[in-house]
C-alpha cells in the first residue's frame, strides 16, 4: 500500500478541498429521476482480454448480451480474444438518481487487487469511464490511501435515461482519444456537434480532454412496442441486438432498415417460460418478423410480451421495396417473386386448357 499512498495523497487533498462544498454529480445529466435504462459503455481494454473476462468485470449476466452489444455472431465463444484499445460496446442498466445524474447503480464492482490505487483502477482498469474521484464518491471512502485490499468497490458508469430533441436514444459513454476532436466524434456516431456540445455542457468544440467521457446519444430504432408492454422501456441502438420476451424475441436495429426495429422468434430457450407462447399474427399464419405470402403487402410485427403472452400487430408495408435487408436474407424475396410468379403459372395452365 505504499506505493497507493505516493500516488494518492497529494491529488486527493487538493480534490477534496476543491470538491468539499460542491454535492456529488456522479455520471451524466439525467432528469428522468427514478428511471432505469438501458446504457452502453465504450470500453476500451488495456491489454487483450476475453468476452469471459469482459462479462466477469462488468457483471453483465449474459454472454448474449454482451455480443448482441456488440453486434457480434450469438454463436462467437466466451473465450474469444478481444483486442487492445479497440472500444468494446458494454450494454448496462443505466439508473437515473435524484440528482439528476445517472449512473450504473451499484454495479459493476471490483475487488480491490494488491497494490491497486485508486487511479489505476479508474484509469487502467475501467480505461477513464470513471475518474477515480466518482469511485471515491461512490463508495463514500474518506482516505482514498487506505483501500483495502479484497474490499469491494461500486464503479459508478456514468450513463443517462433522457430522450434527446424528442427521440428515444441509448446514450453511450465515450472516452476521448488523444488527438480526437468533437468533429471526428459527431462523424464516428452520426450525431450532431451542437447534440454532443449541449448535453456535455460543452461551450467550445476546442474544450475535448484526452481521458474525458462524453454521453453519445445513439439514435435508438422505433418499434410497434406497446407502452403496457413489459419490455415497453426496451431501446436498441444501431448495430445491436437484444433478447427480450423471457429470451423468446431476437430484435435488432440496423440504420438501413429506416431504424425500424426488427423482430423475429430468437429459437432460444424461454427463461421464465416452459415454452414459447405463439408468435404469430393471428389468422395470418405469419409470424413475428415476416411478411404476407402474396403482394409483399403485410408483416406480422413484435409489439410485446404480457406474462402470458406475446402480442403482434399486423402493419402495412407501402411496397416490395421498402422490405429491410434483413428481410430479403430471411428469403422474402422469394415470395416477392411468388406473387409474380403464381399468378403467371396460373395464366400458363389456363392457356394450357384453353
Ligand atoms: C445526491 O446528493 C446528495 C446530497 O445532495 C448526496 O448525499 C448523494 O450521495 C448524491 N447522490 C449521488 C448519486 O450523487
Ligand atoms: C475456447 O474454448 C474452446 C472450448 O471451450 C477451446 O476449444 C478453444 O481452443 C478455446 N479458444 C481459445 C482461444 O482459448
Ligand atoms: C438489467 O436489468 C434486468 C432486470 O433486472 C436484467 O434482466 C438485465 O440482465 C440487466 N441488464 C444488464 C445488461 O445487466
Ligand atoms: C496490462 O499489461 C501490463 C503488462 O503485462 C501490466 O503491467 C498491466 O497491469 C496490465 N493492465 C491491466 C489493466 O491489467
Ligand atoms: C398508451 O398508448 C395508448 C394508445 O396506444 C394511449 O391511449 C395511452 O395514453 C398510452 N399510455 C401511456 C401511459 O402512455
Ligand atoms: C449503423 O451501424 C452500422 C454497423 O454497426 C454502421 O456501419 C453504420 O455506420 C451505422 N449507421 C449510423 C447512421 O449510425
Ligand atoms: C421511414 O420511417 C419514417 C417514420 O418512421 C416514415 O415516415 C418513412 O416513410 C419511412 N421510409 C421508408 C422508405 O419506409
Ligand atoms: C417466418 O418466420 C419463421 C420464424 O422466424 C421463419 O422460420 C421463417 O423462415 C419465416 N418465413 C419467411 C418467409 O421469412
Ligand atoms: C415469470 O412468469 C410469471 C407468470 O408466468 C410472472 O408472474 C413473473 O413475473 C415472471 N417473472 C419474470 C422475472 O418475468
Ligand atoms: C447528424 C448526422 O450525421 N446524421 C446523418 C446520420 O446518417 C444518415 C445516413 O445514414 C445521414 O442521412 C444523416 O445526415
Amino acid at each position: 500500500m505504499a506505493s497507493s499512498c505516493h500516488h494518492l495523497l497529494l491529488p486527493s487533498l487538493l480534490l477534496l478541498a476543491v470538491l468539499a462544498p460542491m454535492s456529488l454529480a456522479l455520471g451524466f445529466t439525467c432528469n428522468s429521476k427514478g428511471a432505469i435504462c438501458q446504457a452502453i459503455a465504450g470500453y476500451s481494454p488495456a491489454n487483450a482480454t476475453t468476452f469471459s473476462a469482459l462479462q466477469k468485470l462488468f457483471a453483465v449476466k449474459h454472454l448474449r448480451s454482451l455480443l448482441g452489444a456488440n453486434g457480434l455472431p450469438i454463436t462467437t465463444p466466451a473465450n474469444s480474444t478481444v483486442a487492445a484499445s479497440l472500444a468494446v460496446r458494454i450494454p448496462f442498466n443505466c439508473s437515473c438518481g435524484s440528482n439528476a445524474t445517472g449512473a450504473s447503480y451499484r454495479r459493476p464492482e471490483y475487488r480491490v487487487r494488491r497494490g491497486d490505487t485508486l487511479s489505476h483502477i479508474a484509469s487502467g482498469v475501467f480505461s477513464n469511464l470513471v475518474t477515480f474521484t466518482d469511485i471515491q464518491l461512490a463508495n463514500k471512502i474518506r482516505n482514498p490511501n487506505l483501500i483495502a485490499m479484497g474490499k469491494k468497490l461500486w464503479i459508478p458508469l456514468p450513463c443517462s435515461c433522457d430522450d434527446v430533441a424528442g427521440s428515444r436514444v441509448v446514450h453511450y459513454g465515450h472516452v476521448v482519444t488523444a488527438g480526437s476532436s468533437i468533429a471526428a466524434i459527431s462523424e464516428q456516431f452520426n450525431v450532431t456537434q451542437e447534440t454532443i456540445m449541449t448535453i456535455n455542457g460543452i461551450a467550445e468544440t476546442k474544450a475535448l480532454k484526452a481521458g474525458q467521457v462524453l454521453d453519445i446519444p445513439l439514435k435508438a430504432c422505433s418499434s410497434s412496442i406497446r407502452n403496457d408492454s413489459l419490455d415497453a422501456s426496451l431501446l436498441v441502438a444501431n448495430g445491436t441486438y437484444v433478447f427480450t420476451a423471457n429470451n423468446c424475441v431476437r430484435c435488432s436495429c440496423d440504420s438501413a432498415n429506416n431504424w425500424t426495429l426488427q423482430c423475429q422468434p430468437s429459437e432460444l430457450r424461454p427463461s421464465n417460460w416452459s415454452a414459447c407462447p405463439s408468435m404469430q399474427c393471428g389468422g395470418t399464419g405469419l409470424y413475428i418478423g415476416n411478411s404476407s405470402l402474396f403482394g409483399c403487402g403485410r408483416t406480422c410485427t413484435y409489439a410485446g410480451y404480457t406474462s402470458q403472452a406475446i402480442l403482434t400487430t399486423t402493419s402495412t408495408d407501402s411496397t416490395c421495396l421498402a422490405l429491410s435487408n434483413h428481410a430479403v436474407k430471411n428469403g422474402l424475396l422469394m415470395f416477392c417473386w411468388n406473387s409474380v410468379l403464381v399468378p403467371f403459372l396460373i395464366l400458363q395452365i389456363l392457356l394450357l386448357f384453353r
